[in-house]
């Protein structure tokens, strides 16, 4: 093998990155003071008092989430408008000046309990770009505000999986710009909240690029370390509310880790996909979106690129005035759950009999590959970077889709595959993808077949599997 593959290999997740991918599907609510103003950002200048949710409801929105399989839910904490939802003992622009329960309320908390009592994860999203404090662009002094504000949200609300950072950095007053001590930043949440990743403007979480809800066709989880600087620098993000760079998909950067990609690309770095969008055209609830929902179709065909295509699955869902989601929403979240559990609930496969051209030893032999215990997995020897996998099934089955998940904490290997079923004798070449990674979904046509094979083609070094699952989407 090539050095520069043996070195790809050699790149694997961090344990809280590992924890982080199996996460799979999340909520990302906005909600503040654009809320109450009908905006995406709002000024900084708005009156706290406006802030007044009549029906706050956490255990709504966390009921929702789960009712489509997601595993968390990311709070906007701060937007850009600075506006905090819980009260910050460093800036009066805060929940305790709002009209909501006379000032006494403190959403983040609801909110990370109703995730706890849910059994679900809890994030943060907190903007670095402030509109209303007086201190930024003042580089140092707003450093040091911004650091107590992250110290605040992340000694006081319990766990927290993620930290969300964008790369929006607006002017400051008088059109000072704002340095943001990054490294200080990070080593804060470290600190705080060792398990929690730091996404998109952070090392552990790759933003897709985009906020349309697509993804490469192949993402890598493997990648230069240059995109993260350059994330770091924020200087690719967005710069001003002009509706369209939401929508914006740029097709230079569409190969980030093959061969091509890494081969003269120097450190390479494990730095894993998320793909965020919103169920509606905005971040925040307008009642002018209210027939703008996304479809049950969109949101599958985008669950399955993402979820189903190595990458992690951000939703935004938006509270409207009253502090609950919208029933139009809560019924497509509520659709979508019944749609993958019909689609992917029953794995056809489960008492198949496998064989593999070969297996390393008794601890990876092909049967692991049926096992839902991630942690058993197949592979065979060392240096063997073509071999093939055979399910056997019981009876002859109808399947459209098939679920392959590669053993990430030994690395990302495989780099083509394809999938053959044998039909009355007769074996058949019907579906052929490259990335596998964490998880690839392969959807086709319904397909007869006794047995099926999975022939990796080529992989950097010896490929895993960890998972090999069959599917057909029941009628519900
Ligand atoms: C962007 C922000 O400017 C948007 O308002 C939104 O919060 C999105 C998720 O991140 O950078």
């Amino acid at each position: 093998m090539d050095n520069f593959l043996s070195e790809a290999v050699r790149v694997r997740p961090s344990a809280r990155q590992l924890a982080w991918q199996q996460m799979e599907f999340y909520a990302f609510v906005h909600f503040g003071m654009n809320t109450f103003t009908n905006r995406e950002w709002g000024t900084g200048t708005e009156n706290p008092k406006l802030f007044n949710p009549t029906e706050f409801d956490p255990n709504q929105w966390v009921a929702a989430c789960k009712s489509a399989g997601m595993t968390g839910l990311i709070l906007t904490c701060k937007h850009h408008d600075g506006f905090c939802l819980w009260p910050s003992a460093l800036t009066d622009h805060c929940v305790r000046n709002s009209g909501w329960k006379n000032g006494t309320g403190d959403i983040v908390r609801e909110v990370a309990d109703a995730c706890r009592e849910g059994g679900i994860k809890f994030g943060v999203y907190v903007s670095p770009w402030d509109r209303h404090e007086t201190s930024y662009g003042d580089s140092p002094t707003y450093n040091r505000f911004f650091v107590g504000q992250l110290e605040e949200l992340l000694t006081s609300y319990g766990r927290v999986f993620c930290v969300w950072f964008d790369g929006a950095c607006g002017e400051g007053p008088n059109g000072s710009r704002q340095v943001y001590d990054w490294d200080t930043y990070y080593a804060t949440i470290r600190r705080l909240q060792p398990d929690a990743v730091i996404s998109v403007c952070g090392p552990d979480a790759r933003w897709c690029g985009n906020e349309a809800g697509r993804c490469r066709k192949n993402e890598w989880s493997v990648v230069p370390a240059l995109l993260r600087d350059v994330e770091k620098v924020a200087e690719k993000s967005q710069k001003v509310d002009d509706g369209q760079f939401s929508r914006r998909v740029t097709s230079a950067d569409e190969d980030l880790g093959s061969r091509d990609a890494i081969r003269n690309a120097g450190p390479l770095v494990w730095y894993p996909a998320e793909v965020n969008t919103s169920i509606r055209p905005g971040w925040f609830y307008h009642s002018e979106d209210d027939q703008r929902v996304r479809s049950l179709t969109e949101l599958l065909e985008i669950y399955y690129q993402s979820v189903g295509g190595n990458s992690n699955f951000l939703l935004g869902i938006p509270p409207d005035v009253r502090g609950r989601f919208r029933e139009s929403d809560t019924s497509r979240l509520a659709e979508l759950g019944v749609a993958l559990r019909a689609a992917l609930g029953r794995n056809l496969a489960a008492s198949a009999m496998v064989s593999a051209t070969e297996s390393l030893d008794e601890a990876h032999q092909p049967c692991n590959v049926l096992s839902s215990n991630s942690d058993i997995f197949w592979r065979p020897y060392d240096g063997t970077e073509r071999a093939s996998i055979t399910l056997q099934f019981t009876e002859e089955q109808v399947v459209d889709k098939v679920i392959l998940m590669e053993y990430i904490a030994l690395g990302q290997r495989i780099e083509s595959f394809t999938l053959a079923r044998e039909e009355n004798g007769l074996w058949t070449i019907f579906f052929a993808g490259e990335v596998v990674g964490y998880k690839r979904v392969c959807r086709f046509e319904p397909i007869r077949a006794s047995s099926l094979r999975i022939d990796v083609n080529a992989s950097r070094g010896f490929p895993t599997l960890a998972l090999v699952g069959a599917y057909r989407t029941e009628s519900c």
